[in-house]
């Protein structure tokens, strides 16, 4: 969950969402991330227009990192209930399309494949991976 979650006390609201769908929470940590660490982790934006934007908004305030298990394809059911990344274009009953409105502010991270899954893991707790 990023900083704008966190501070909008949002944190039940969103993890209910995960757990009612029958994820379960193996890791949590609530850290404010150093810009290194998320520079890491959105590496994939490095260069974009929107990258040190992204960059200080999510090392703001603490982030709630947590590590969701799930019978298969979790990172999927997890991007399923997130919502498209625009808020405004996000469905309702999603995450996003009830909860946020701009897109710099959408939120929550949700890993985009099982690689992406086990890289940021790799970053987060990498006493897990
Ligand atoms: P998502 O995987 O849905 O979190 O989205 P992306 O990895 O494409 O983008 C990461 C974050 O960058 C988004 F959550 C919001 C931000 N972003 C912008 O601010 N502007 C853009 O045009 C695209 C992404």
């Amino acid at each position: 969950m990023k900083p704008d979650g966190v501070e909008r006390g949002l944190i039940g609201e969103i993890i209910g969402r995960l757990e009612s769908k029958q994820l379960r929470v193996v890791a949590g940590e609530l850290r404010t991330l150093d810009a290194p660490t998320a520079k890491l982790h959105y590496a994939e934006h490095d260069g974009k227009p929107f990258f040190e934007n992204l960059v200080a908004f999510i090392t703001r305030g603490p982030v709630l990192l947590v590590v969701f298990e799930g019978p298969a394809d979790t990172w999927k059911v997890v991007r399923n209930l997130m919502g498209a990344t625009n808020p405004k274009e996000a469905a309702p009953g999603t995450i996003r399309g009830d909860l946020a409105i701009e897109m710099a502010e959408n939120l929550i991270h949700g890993s985009d494949s099982l690689g992406s899954a086990q890289r940021e893991i790799g970053i987060f707790f990498p006493h897990l991976g």
